[in-house]
């Protein structure tokens, strides 16, 4: 069976790191006949973390905490970034560069976009909000999964042959988002606002970057699950 890699996320629970991954995307994988390898952040990982990408055939890059500005040409203050963590920045950019060098599928949710466009060499909004004014709230704390803002796709993408519709209203849980889009990178999607809200390299087999999160609004676009069923289709070839 195919592998797909995705890099947890840490948090403190009860005085104690502990490491997570979304259950959906687990279930997704799974449910593909693909086995989901979740790669811990911890020191000795990046120890035997070739180990695991010798094994793998994609990855996939979703939530999480702010990536670091160095990663982009910015030095902001680290302790102004929201739930910055350096161990999962450098685990999961090695796990990038290894499948981009090998041309491996790679799908990027979010914080996943982001990393994609600084490894092209583009830019990151340190707060998306203090850019537009909040014309467009890009993430609602007190509606948190019900928020929505529309979405215009653009015509001859893999995001419209998915959705095959020239706007949707998605969910919306970031307060980061692309200011320069990196070299290669072509954009599938805007917000009202102008963010680019997805991406992909057509020099690619697969990589795409997405600023929503299909697999949080499954019912509301048969588009959503073909986001995924064609990066997996991907990893299969
Ligand atoms: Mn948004």
């Amino acid at each position: 069976m195919k592998k797909i890699l995705v890099v947890s996320r840490r948090y403190i629970r009860k005085d104690k790191l502990i490491n997570w991954v979304s259950e959906i995307y687990l279930e997704l994988i799974s449910s593909a006949d693909i086995i989901p390898v979740i790669v811990p952040i911890s020191k000795g990982t990046k120890e035997i973390l070739q180990h695991y990408l010798n094994s793998c055939d994609g990855l996939l890059m979703v939530e999480g905490g702010d990536l670091g500005p160095e990663y982009y040409g910015e030095n902001y203050p680290l302790n102004e970034l929201d739930e910055y963590d350096k161990l999962k920045d450098e685990i999961e950019i090695e796990c990038y560069k290894y499948a981009y060098n090998n041309n491996m599928p790679i799908l990027g949710l979010c914080r996943g976009l982001h990393i994609i466009n600084a490894m092209h060499g583009g830019k990151i909004h340190k707060d998306i909000h203090i850019y537009n004014n909040n014309a467009v709230m890009h993430i609602n704390y007190n509606n948190y999964d019900n928020h929505r803002h529309m979405v215009s796709i653009i015509e001859n993408t893999p995001l419209y042959n998915w959705y095959n519709m020239s706007e949707i209203n998605t969910n919306t849980y970031h307060h980061q988002g692309i200011m320069e889009l990196g070299a290669e990178l072509l954009p599938m999607a805007y917000a009202p606002d102008g963010l680019i809200e997805a991406v992909y390299n057509p020099n690619c087999k697969f990589l795409v970057g997405l600023q929503f999160h299909p697999e949080r609004m499954l019912p509301d676009y048969d588009g959503n699950i073909k986001v995924f069923e064609s990066f997996f289709n991907a990893v299969k070839q």
